[in-house]
């Protein structure tokens, strides 16, 4: 009998909410292995040297990096009539460009300052942090064009909308998006309203508290 995926995630982890979108979407059972619960850190350690989740364990798969969970989700799980990656090649890598683009210019940067703020005090970064806050500028204006005529990043919700909703979900809480950048503000409301990540910001809501600069009351 076939046995159920295990995903070794945190609720409270962007990468981990995009994986979970994708799980959500397609309605997938599977084993949730927080990385709160005894023993789960350890054997994430085992299975990934690199210690980064989310990690997903199916068969005799250990599939890393977020993104190549959505895919692996896609292609195996898919339930519903939605494609996270589309099948026509043109239109799929336009997804995983827009995925690259969240992953590089909103996350990346957005890490930097969150894990700036977690370093002792005398080893901070202020002149990397504020490179990484111009990159999210630059970012927010970039995307903010770009969704002027869309709904979705990329054609349809897809790979690129799982990376979206937490990486600029964090990114406003981090370096706050300028009210001027309407279309983006309009994306992230959509993003927020979708059950699958409202169920993924819902399971996140108890460890607020560990976000180091502070959570704004809102969201
Ligand atoms: N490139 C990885 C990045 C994953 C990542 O950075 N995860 C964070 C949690 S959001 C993490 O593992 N943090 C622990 C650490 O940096 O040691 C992916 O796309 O899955």
């Amino acid at each position: 009998m076939p046995t159920q995926p295990r995903l070794y995630a945190h609720p409270f982890s962007s990468y981990c909410q995009k994986a979970l979108v994708a799980l959500y979407e397609h309605d997938v059972a599977f084993d949730y292995r927080n990385l709160e619960d005894p023993g789960a850190q350890a054997e994430l350690a085992a299975l990934w040297p690199m210690r980064r989740f989310p990690v997903l364990v199916d068969d005799d798969r250990t599939i890393l990096e977020a993104t190549c969970i959505v895919e692996h989700v896609d292609l195996h799980y898919r339930s519903t009539v939605v494609r996270l990656v589309p099948e026509e090649p043109d239109a799929a890598l336009q997804v995983r460009m827009l995925d690259r683009f969240f992953d590089n210019y909103v996350s990346t940067p957005q890490q930097k300052v969150v894990f700036d703020a977690l370093r002792p005090e005398g080893v901070r970064d202020p002149h990397g942090v504020a490179e990484a806050r111009a990159m999210l500028d630059t970012a927010y204006a970039w995307l903010d064009q770009h969704m002027a005529s869309r709904e979705w990043a990329a054609g349809d919700f897809s790979l690129a909308d799982c990376a979206a909703a937490p990486f600029l979900f964090y990114a406003d809480w981090t370096h706050r998006i300028p009210d001027t950048f309407r279309n983006v503000h309009a994306y992230r409301t959509r993003l927020l309203a979708r059950p699958s990540f409202a169920r993924a910001v819902d399971e996140a809501r108890p460890f607020r508290g560990y976000f180091p600069l502070g959570a704004p009351d809102r969201d």
